[in-house]
């Protein structure tokens, strides 16, 4: 067994420990998408919006994939839905059941930036379309992506980021994602071990894993808030521990977003840190884990590729 450098859901009380991990793992000087400007604000604040990366004919691409997803998903497990309605509230594996999805997450937009701040090839360890419908989309409670990444699908460094590509405009009424920024330079162990098939309500709402009320009050009364909103289009950034949540969307406005999880290649997934068994495949690729460049990444053949 690999040490475990973040304990956690292993003890009786919440801990916070100084992150053991460089934030960006290659030299910022050399080659970098990114301004020194953009580097600098992320390496700070764990996070980085950027508006405007796709055009709008893109994006009228995107939605219209993602309904797709959402109407073909309705039956299968790696859709689930919202605990309080029948309104999909996330479909996962996105890059494997659509051609669409497959080519955005090599998309050098995104490929290119997750490659350098991680210093090597990169992997999907997860993939997913947030939809957070109009006045059904629910909250996700605040956490720290890493913790359950790194309890329950075995991930054994802070070597792994998020991009969210908004497919709707990210206003501050629908449910807009709020990050602590700089609070991925610390860990937030949890308290309670991880229930058997914890995952099947997890995804509905989180609450093994979840950071401590104390914990959370001093982070954000420490290092405030932030929401990053703008036009569908736009990427957010955001390191694996960063603090993250979202509230209730009780507007007539959709705020969907697509999400692709990029892990280096030598951080693949282990056996879980805490937890008895690792989660299925369509949340922590585990299988067949080949860099997103090797472009015979293949769609397994009971998914259908989009027109
Ligand atoms: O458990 C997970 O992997 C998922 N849960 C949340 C709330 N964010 C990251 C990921 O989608
Ligand atoms: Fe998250």
């Amino acid at each position: 067994m690999l040490n475990d450098m973040y304990r956690s859901r292993k003890d009786n009380k919440p801990q916070i420990t100084d992150r053991k991990d460089p934030v960006i793992w290659s030299d910022t000087a050399s080659g970098s998408v990114l301004s020194p400007a953009q580097e600098d604000f992320y390496e700070q604040n764990g996070f980085l919006f950027i508006e405007n990366v796709f055009s709008a004919d893109e994006i009228s691409t995107l939605r219209r994939e993602a309904e797709t997803l959402r109407q073909e998903g309705a039956a299968q497990e790696d859709t689930i839905k919202e605990a309080s309605s029948n309104a999909v509230r996330s479909v996962f594996r996105i890059h494997e059941k659509n051609r669409t999805y497959l080519d955005l997450m090599a998309d050098d937009r995104l490929a290119s930036i997750a490659e350098h701040i991680l210093n090597d090839e990169v992997y999907i360890h997860q993939s997913r379309v947030n939809f957070k419908p109009a006045f059904k989309g629910k909250e996700f409670y605040w956490h720290s992506d890493f913790e359950t990444w790194h309890t329950e699908d075995g991930m054994p460094r802070m070597r792994a980021l998020s991009m969210s590509i908004t497919l709707s405009e990210n206003t501050p009424y629908n449910g807009p994602l709020m990050l602590v920024p700089g609070s991925h330079k610390k860990f937030i162990s949890c308290v309670g071990e991880t229930p058997d098939d914890n995952y099947k309500n997890s995804l509905k709402a989180q609450k093994y894993g979840t950071p401590d009320q104390e914990s959370l009050t001093a982070m954000i009364r420490k290092h405030g808030l932030a929401a990053p909103t703008g036009p569908a289009g736009s990427v957010l950034i955001f390191d694996c521990t960063t603090l993250h949540g979202s509230g209730n969307n009780i507007t007539p406005f959709p705020r969907s977003n697509a999400f692709f999880v990029y892990n280096s290649m030598q951080n693949r997934v282990v056996a879980p840190f805490a937890a008895n068994s690792p989660r299925p495949d369509f949340l922590a690729t585990r299988e067949n884990i080949r860099p997103i460049r090797d472009r015979k990444v293949q769609m397994p053949s009971h998914f259908k590729a989009a027109e």
